[in-house]
């Protein structure tokens, strides 16, 4: 046995020892053997393919002249095995369903993993011949999220590397070494079988500490977990806030925060330092609107816009701990959207009784796995329907998530548009895929593409994944394909080799047509105007909603409050002669 091959067989069967005795005795792939290889054909590296492990032979001297850097063979450095091992027991320690392998969070969980062993947050001392380390989880200035964030899969994972190193010597700090270590080692383990990124990490690092499945009143060692990941950009607002997506009610924006019981005591506590909205007219420019806070809500009104307008708009929260979230939360995809109008519903499928009318299929053909019923939260997708409580979707009852290398469609019926004008898709999408670099999720009406997901321009290892992660309304101008007098809409999906995720998922697709014009500014006071005076100017005695000048859009303290008013309230503000707006439901 060779130095290589005799190190590495050492080093793996510690690795094997540590995982058993501190992580998961219980997990089966420890009992396989794992094949180690070394002395590889190259230098200064080494890989795991998510089983067996691999070593690169020592860098020969130059036979040249010219200097080459020095590089061990990476199988006689125990780092780098406990590493590479590291990346293998991820892959094998996977929740089916709940986790993923991401690659920037599988090499910051390794080398944590390794650091664990070692007690040194120093990775690959011995690399380059010296004693510096290759990369380091511990340095003097912590890495924070997303402002260190390169693209680079090993640079990126130092960051959530660091937070969990940061969070072991918080442990240790607290409670001493044996039980504080005992205490980072289970919340490393439990994040790396259910995360499925790195921000997502701290949402698992607190479930695994918990101590009556329940987070939102708080988890036994809370403070200490906020404080460690939050010096690295991860104390994620919608636990530490306890965020939602916000609220639409007509033009106004609102959200609430419902941090989890216990923690506004919490030393560094963090808080919202700005709430707002950018908002856009479809293609338009997007204009800043501060949000107002009052105790646990924040607020903001969009301005009128008239009938017809396809508004967008997001929200972004930036917290005193240096994080932020915008919502939606799918960078991929960052603007809401809404309908200003009426529409008439010209056809509507919501898969309460099936999708008979639907075809669906697949190449190959038993990788079609579109199907109607109620979804289970699996691989991202929804929990629950958008409307009644069945959905079409692909894959919703499996694992969740399409097969790799496939080509899926579902195609409608052939809707029949005879003498409508102003056509619109509108649906509900909750879709998840990978950036479309590598997988392509399209919406086709008569074997046009109308839209497509985010598709990075190059190959990259940082790529944005649309991830919707809530119903998200989708509006699509059809006004083109339905000149023909009829639309047939298809939605497809092609997948790559790699990262599956969990595909389509349709509720209440409608076809619509935009309801005839708005009768603002046509001179005459039409039903729920309060004034029309020719024009939609603002600025004038009749602003350009047909409200009086001072009591629509953004400073109404009558109309724009609660939800949309049912017919009595709606008679007796109009009978009373108050101020009324005209008021039109949104999607
Ligand atoms: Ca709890
Ligand atoms: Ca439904
Ligand atoms: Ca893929
Ligand atoms: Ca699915
Ligand atoms: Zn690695």
């Amino acid at each position: 046995m060779g130095d290589a091959q005799l190190s590495a067989f050492v080093f793996t069967s510690t690795a094997k020892a540590y995982t058993r005795a501190n992580l998961n005795p219980n997990l089966a792939w420890l009992n396989e053997a794992i094949p180690v290889v070394v002395n590889e054909a190259s230098t200064c590296n080494a890989y795991s393919t998510g089983d067996d492990i691999h070593f690169y032979k020592a860098t020969q001297p130059s036979t040249t002249g010219q200097p080459v850097r020095q590089c061990q063979n990476t199988a006689r450095l125990s780092d780098v095995v406990y590493h590479e091992f590291g990346h293998s027991l991820h892959a094998n320690s996977i929740i089916d369903g709940v986790g993923a392998f991401d690659g920037a969070l599988s090499e910051g969980m390794s080398d944590m993993f390794s650091a664990f062993i070692t007690d040194d947050h120093g990775m690959g001392r011995g690399f380059f011949m010296s004693d510096a380390p290759l990369r380091d989880i511990g340095p003097s200035t912590p890495l924070r999220w997303p402002d260190d964030l390169t693209g680079e899969v090993h640079d990126d994972g130092e960051i959530v590397g660091g937070a969990m190193w940061t969070l072991k010597k918080a442990f240790v700090a607290q409670y001493g070494a044996e039980v504080g270590n005992a205490k980072a080692r289970k919340v490393f383990y439990g994040a790396l079988q259910r995360s499925v990124d790195i921000p997502t990490t701290f949402a698992e690092v607190l479930v695994a500490d918990d101590d009556d499945g329940n987070i939102s009143n708080g988890t036994p060692n809370m403070c200490l977990i906020n404080n460690a990941f939050g010096t690295h950009g991860l104390a994620d607002p919608q636990v530490t806030l306890g965020l939602t997506p916000p609220a639409r009610d007509n033009f106004t924006i609102s959200m609430t925060i419902n941090p989890p019981a216990g923690s506004e005591a919490c030393a560094n506590a963090a808080t919202v330092q700005t709430a707002e909205v950018e908002w856009k007219k479809r293609d338009g420019q997007t204009t800043k609107i501060v949000l107002d806070g009052a105790g646990t809500s924040y607020t903001g009104v969009i301005p009128t816009q008239p009938a017809g307008t396809i508004v967008e708009y997001k929200v972004s929260v930036k917290l005193s701990d240096g994080s932020a979230i915008s919502y939606p939360h799918n960078e991929a995809d960052e603007f809401y959207q809404f309908y200003v109008g009426d529409v008439e519903k010209l056809w509507c499928a919501d898969f309460e009784n099936g999708a008979d009318d639907w075809t669906h299929g697949a190449l190959p053909a038993n990788r079609d796995e579109w199907e109607v019923g109620r979804p289970m939260g699996l691989a991202g997708d929804p929990k629950s329907a958008h409307g009644g409580q069945n959905v079409f979707g692909v894959d919703l009852t499996l694992d969740g998530m399409y097969r790799r290398n496939a080509q899926l469609w579902a195609e409608s019926p052939e809707i029949d548009l005879q003498g409508k004008t102003n056509v619109r898709l509108q649906y509900y999408r909750w879709l998840g895929v990978e950036d479309g670099f590598f997988d392509n999720a399209r919406v086709m009406a008569n074997g046009a593409k109308v839209w497509s997901n985010y598709a990075s321009p190059t190959e990259t290892m940082n790529g944005k994944d649309h991830a919707d992660k809530e119903w998200r309304f989708h509006d699509i101008d059809l006004a083109a394909q339905a000149a023909s007098g009829k639309v047939r809409l298809r939605f497809e999906l092609d997948s790559d080799p790699g990262l599956n995720l969990g595909g389509w998922t349709l509720d209440d697709v409608c076809i619509v047509a935009a309801a005839p014009a708005p009768t603002c500014g046509n001179g005459n006071l039409d039903e729920g105007e309060a004034c029309d005076d020719g024009n939609i100017d603002d600025g004038d005695a009749c602003a350009a909603t047909c409200d009086l000048p001072g009591t629509g859009g953004d400073d109404t303290g009558c109309c724009s409050v609660g939800a949309t008013p049912g017919g009595a309230a709606f008679l007796s503000l109009f009978t009373l002669g108050a101020l009324l707006r005209r008021r039109k439901r949104n999607n």
